[in-house]
C-alpha cells in the first residue's frame, strides 16, 4: 500500500542515478496468484552521480532472496523499495520476488485480463514487477525468459528461442523499465509484413483473443501507413525484425508504446464496419500511428525524468496530427483538434488543475498525463515550427535524432537543437513550457491613409502557484480580406514578443476585414470587439478554412449566449449564414458537418464564466435545444435534400469521403428528427449495415423519446460485444433528459453487464454523465452524489481510473453558490474515505484548494 500523504517530487531536485544498468535478465515463472520473477541486473557506478546510495524501487513485492556478486544479502525493505550496501565498482545484483497478478485490479505492473497476463509499466509500474531503478534515465538491454503454460508468450524485441512451456526474448535497444512489456495468453495473430526503405523485412502481428481475428485488418493497414509515413516525412525507420500489437480488454488508457510490443486497449485497435463507427476508425488509425511514432520520439530518445513527459508526448501527438492531416483532410483535422483542445485543455488551464506543459512538481505522476502535457504540448511544437519555418524544423529534428539517439533528454536539450539548427534564441519561447494558463490576446485596429494597423495586447491570468506571468512569443497568422471578399493580404505570421504590440499594413485601398490567428496559430483566446455581420462575412469568405469555421462557430456561440443571457431569439444572421454554408456544394461535406455542429455546452459555460456570469447548465441545454428546433424549421427543405444527397450507397469504407458524407447526412438527420419525430431515423436504423448509421439513428430515436424498443433490440443484438455494449451504456445517458441523466446512470450501474473491473465500462457510464453538463450539474445534486459514490467504490480497486474521473469536479469554481457547496461537500466526503489512494487524494485536494 502506498503512503496516502506522501511528499511531492520537484523538478529542481533531480539528481543523476547512483548506478547505471548495462544488462537485465529476467525470468518469469507465470502463475495467476504466485508469479516468480528472477532478475539478474548488471550495475556499474554512474561517474556523474553525486551519491553511492544503492536504492531500488519495489512495491507490493515479496522478496524471496537477493544476492550481490553471488553473496546472499539482507537488504533493508521499505514500502517504496530496497536499500543495500553496494560496491563502488561494477557488480551483479540478483533477486527472486513473488507477485500476485490475479489480485492486481489497479492494472499497473503485471495483471490478468480475461485470463491473459499483461503488463503496464509507464510511468512507475515496473517497480511492481521486480526491484529496479524504475526511472526513465536508467536505460538497459533486456533479455527475458517466460515460463508458463500459455500458448503465446511475448516480450520486447526479437524472439531468441522457444520450446514447450517457455520463450526467450532479447531487445537490443537500451530502454528504461517503463517500456518493458510481457503478454502471455491464448492469443491468435493477424499477420503481415513490411519492408523498410533500406530493405529490412519486419514481421507485423496484431494479437487478439480467438474470435476477434476479423477485427484487425484496418489496424494493420494503419500500422503499415504509419511506418511508411515516418520514413517519408521524418526519415525514421523501424529497428527490429518484429512489431507486435496486442489487444487487451482491461486497460487504464488508450494504448502503450512498449518497445516492439505495443499494448492496446481493445477499443483502440479492434474494428469492423458493423461494430465500430467512423469516429472509432479515425481514432484507431491515429492511436496506432501515435504508439508507432513513439518508437523514435519516446523510445529511442526518451525522457530524463517524468517532468519532461511533454518531450515525448507533445511531440508524438504533434506527429500523429500531421499524419492524420496527411491521410485525411488537413483543415478538418485542425478544426477537430482545436475543438478538443478548447474542450479539454482550455478547461483545465482555466481551473484548479492548471499546470505548465512541463510541471515542476507532482505527487502521483499518473495524474499528469493531461490535456496540457499532451495537447498543449503538441501546440507548442506547432508554434515552434511556424516560428522557425518548415525547413528549419526538418533540420532541427534531424539534429535531435542524431544528437540524442539512445539518450534520456530534457526540454532544454529539445530547445537547444532548435537554437543550434536555426541560430535563434528560444529563451522567451521556453516560457510556454514553464507557465500555465491560456493567454488572452486582445485585438483592436484602426485604418488611416491606406494603412491598417492591428494592436495586440497579451495577458495570461494567474494559475495555481503562479500569480504573475511574463509576455510570451506568440506567432499570429494574419490575412486581410477586401470588402468584396478578395484576399488583399495573404497569410503572414506576425511575431508578438511584447505585452503590447502593433503591426501595420500599408497601401490598402479600403479598410480590410482581418482574419486573425489563422489555422489557430497559437493556443490563445482571441478577444476582439466585432459583430455578427463581420463574423457572417468571414464565415462566407475567409480563405483560411480554420478561420472560416471559426467565424461560424463564433456566430453560433454569440447567438446562443444572447439567447441564454437575454432570452433573445436566434439571430437571423446566424441562421442565414449557416444555411448558405451548408448548401455550398463546393465545401467538403466533413467541413460542413463540423460547421453545423453547435458549440458544446461546456464551451458555452467557459464563455459565460470568462465574462463573469456563473453558467446555468440547464439554461445552456435549453438554448441549444431551442436553436436546433429553429434550425430544423429554417433549413427544412435543405436538410431533407442534404440527407438524401449524402447517402452512401457503395460498400462501407471508413475513408475520408464516406466518413464526411455520413457525418453530414447524420447531422441533417439529427435536425430532421426534431420535426418528424423519428420516422426517418427509424428507417435508417432498420436499414443500417454499419455501426455509424445504426448508432446515429439510435441516438436520434432516444433523443426523440422513441428509443425504448430499439434500445432493447440493440442490446439483444450486441450483448456479446463488449465494445458495442459500452456505446449502448453511454448513449442512454447522453440522450437522457437532464433531470433523468443521473438516475439513468445510477440504474445502469446496477445492470448485470456493469462492472468496476473494466475501465472502459466504468468510463462508458460515468464518463458519459460527466460529459453531459446539464445532467451532471443538475441542481438536485444527484449527479454529484452518484459520481462520489462510484469514485469511492472504484478507488480501492483502480486508483488511476478513479483519479482521472475526478476531473469531472474541476469546474466547480464556475458555478453558483449552491452547486459549489454540493460539489465541495462530495469532494470532502470522498477525501474522508479511509485508505483513499494518493492518486485520488492528490487530484481532489488540488481541485478543492483552487
Ligand atoms: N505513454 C502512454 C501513456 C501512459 C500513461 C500512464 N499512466 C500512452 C501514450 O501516450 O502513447
Ligand atoms: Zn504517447
Amino acid at each position: 500500500m502506498k503512503d496516502a500523504s506522501p511528499q511531492p517530487v520537484y523538478l529542481k531536485d533531480y539528481t543523476p542515478p547512483a548506478y547505471l544498468v548495462d544488462t537485465v535478465h529476467l525470468t518469469f515463472r507465470l502463475a495467476p496468484e504466485k508469479t516468480r520473477v528472477l532478475s539478474r541486473i548488471a550495475f556499474r557506478p554512474n561517474p556523474a552521480a553525486t551519491t553511492r546510495d544503492f536504492f531500488l524501487h519495489g512495491e507490493d513485492l515479496r522478496l524471496v532472496s537477493a544476492r550481490i556478486d553471488g553473496q546472499a544479502i539482507t537488504p533493508e525493505i521499505t514500502p517504496e523499495g530496497l536499500r543495500a550496501d553496494a560496491p563502488d565498482a561494477p557488480f551483479l545484483f540478483e533477486a527472486e520476488v513473488e507477485i500476485d497478478p490475479a489480485a492486481n485490479t489497479a492494472l499497473e505492473g503485471l495483471y490478468l485480463s480475461n485470463g491473459m497476463f499483461c503488463t503496464q509499466c509507464e510511468a512507475e509500474g515496473f517497480r511492481k514487477i521486480t526491484y529496479y531503478p524504475d526511472r526513465p534515465d536508467v536505460m538497459a538491454v533486456f533479455t527475458v525468459r517466460i515460463e508458463g503454460d500459455q500458448p503465446v508468450m511475448l516480450s520486447n524485441g526479437n524472439p531468441v528461442a522457444q520450446g514447450e512451456g517457455w520463450a526467450e526474448w532479447h531487445d537490443p535497444w537500451p530502454k528504461p523499465g517503463y517500456l518493458f512489456a510481457l503478454v502471455a495468453g491464448d492469443l491468435v495473430a493477424q499477420s503481415d509484413r513490411f519492408t523498410t526503405r533500406s530493405g529490412r523485412a519486419v514481421d507485423l502481428n496484431i494479437w487478439v483473443r480467438p474470435g476477434d481475428e476479423d477485427k484487425c485488418a484496418f489496424g494493420m493497414e494503419a500500422l503499415k501507413k504509419s511506418m511508411r509515413w515516418d520514413e517519408e516525412v521524418y526519415g525514421r525507420e523501424y529497428d527490429l525484425d518484429l512489431f507486435n500489437i496486442v489487444a487487451v480488454d482491461d486497460f487504464n488508457m488508450g494504448a502503450m508504446e512498449n518497445k516492439g510490443l505495443n499494448i492496446f486497449n481493445s477499443s483502440c485497435v479492434l474494428s469492423t464496419p458493423e461494430t465500430a463507427t467512423d469516429a472509432n476508425f479515425e481514432r484507431i488509425e491515429a492511436i496506432i500511428a501515435h504508439e508507432y511514432f513513439h518508437n523514435w520520439t519516446g523510445n529511442r530518445i526518451t525522457c530524463r525524468d517524468w517532468f519532461q513527459l511533454c518531450l515525448k508526448e507533445g511531440l508524438t501527438v504533434y506527429r500523429d496530427s500531421q499524419f492524420t492531416a496527411d491521410m485525411r483532410s488537413a483543415p478538418v483535422k485542425r478544426i477537430s483538434d482545436v475543438i478538443a483542445l478548447r474542450a479539454r485543455q482550455f478547461r483545465e488551464d482555466a481551473g484548479p488543475l492548471a499546470h505548465p506543459v512541463r510541471p515542476e512538481s507532482f505527487i502521483e505522476i499518473n495524474n499528469f498525463y493531461t490535456a496540457t502535457v499532451y495537447e498543449k504540448g503538441a501546440e507548442l511544437i506547432g508554434m515552434l515550427k511556424r516560428l522557425v519555418g518548415d525547413d528549419a524544423y526538418a533540420r532541427a529534428l534531424d539534429l535531435y535524432f542524431t544528437r540524442h539517439d539512445g539518450q534520456a533528454c530534457t526540454i532544454e536539450d529539445w530547445l537547444k537543437v532548435f537554437e543550434d539548427a536555426t541560430g535563434r534564441d528560444l529563451a522567451q519561447f521556453k516560457r510556454w513550457y514553464q507557465e500555465a494558463g491560456t493567454p488572452r490576446l486582445r485585438v483592436s485596429d484602426d485604418f488611416k491613409n491606406g494603412t491598417y494597423t492591428l494592436h495586440f495586447e497579451q495577458e495570461t491570468p494567474p494559475t495555481p502557484g503562479q500569480d504573475t506571468k511574463q509576455p510570451r512569443v506568440i506567432p499570429i497568422a494574419v490575412g486581410l480580406l477586401g470588402p468584396n471578399g478578395d484576399e488583399v493580404q495573404p497569410t503572414v505570421v506576425l511575431e508578438m514578443t511584447e505585452a503590447r504590440q502593433s503591426f501595420a499594413f500599408d497601401g490598402l485601398a479600403s479598410r480590410p476585414i482581418p482574419s486573425i490567428l489563422r489555422d489557430f496559430s497559437a493556443p490563445v483566446i482571441l478577444e476582439r470587439a466585432t459583430d455578427n455581420a463581420e463574423r457572417a462575412f468571414l464565415f462566407a469568405h475567409d480563405t483560411d478554412p480554420f478561420n472560416r469555421w471559426e467565424a461560424g462557430r463564433a456566430l453560433a456561440r454569440e447567438t446562443l449566449l444572447a439567447m441564454i443571457r437575454d432570452g433573445a431569439a436566434p439571430d437571423p444572421a446566424y441562421l442565414d449564414a449557416a444555411h448558405a454554408m451548408v448548401r455550398d456544394e463546393a465545401l467538403d461535406p466533413a467541413f460542413r458537418a463540423l460547421a453545423l455542429a453547435l458549440p458544446s455546452e461546456d464551451e458555452l459555460a467557459q464563455a459565460l464564466f470568462a465574462t463573469g456570469t456563473p453558467p446555468d447548465p440547464q439554461a445552456i441545454w435549453e438554448a441549444r435545444e431551442a436553436l436546433d428546433i429553429t434550425r430544423a424549421e429554417a433549413m427544412r427543405d435543405t436538410l431533407a435534400d442534404l440527407y438524401t444527397a449524402h447517402q452512401v450507397t457503395a460498400p462501407y469504407r471508413p475513408d475520408p469521403e464516406q466518413t464526411g458524407a455520413r457525418a453530414l447526412s447524420n447531422a441533417a438527420l439529427g435536425l430532421i428528427t426534431r420535426r418528424d419525430g423519428g420516422a426517418r431515423a427509424l428507417a435508417q436504423y432498420d436499414g443500417a449495415d454499419n455501426m455509424t448509421q445504426q448508432l446515429a439513428a439510435l441516438a436520434c430515436l432516444m433523443r426523440a423519446g422513441k428509443g425504448a424498443e430499439v434500445t432493447q433490440a440493440f442490446y439483444r443484438q450486441w450483448r456479446h460485444d463488449r465494445l458495442v455494449l459500452d456505446k449502448w451504456f453511454g448513449l442512454q445517458i447522453m440522450q437522457a433528459a437532464p433531470a433523468e441523466a443521473a438516475e439513468t446512470a445510477a440504474r445502469l450501474t446496477e445492470h448485470p453487464d456493469f462492472t468496476l473491473r473494466n475501465p472502459n465500462r466504468f468510463r462508458a457510464v460515468m464518463g458519459a454523465l460527466a460529459g453531459f453538463p446539464a445532467g451532471f450539474h443538475h441542481a438536485s445534486g444527484r449527479g454529484y452524489r452518484l459520481m462520489a459514490e462510484m469514485l469511492i467504490r472504484l478507488d480501492p480497486l483502480n486508483p488511476q481510473t478513479t483519479a482521472r474521473m475526478c476531473s469531472a469536479f474541476e469546474t466547480w469554481p464556475r458555478f453558483d453558490a449552491e452547486r459549489q457547496a454540493l460539489i465541495l461537500g462530495e469532494i470532502e466526503r470522498i477525501l474522508a474515505t479511509p485508505g483513499l489512494s494518493r492518486d485520488t487524494t492528490e487530484m481532489l485536494s488540488r481541485i478543492r484548494d483552487a
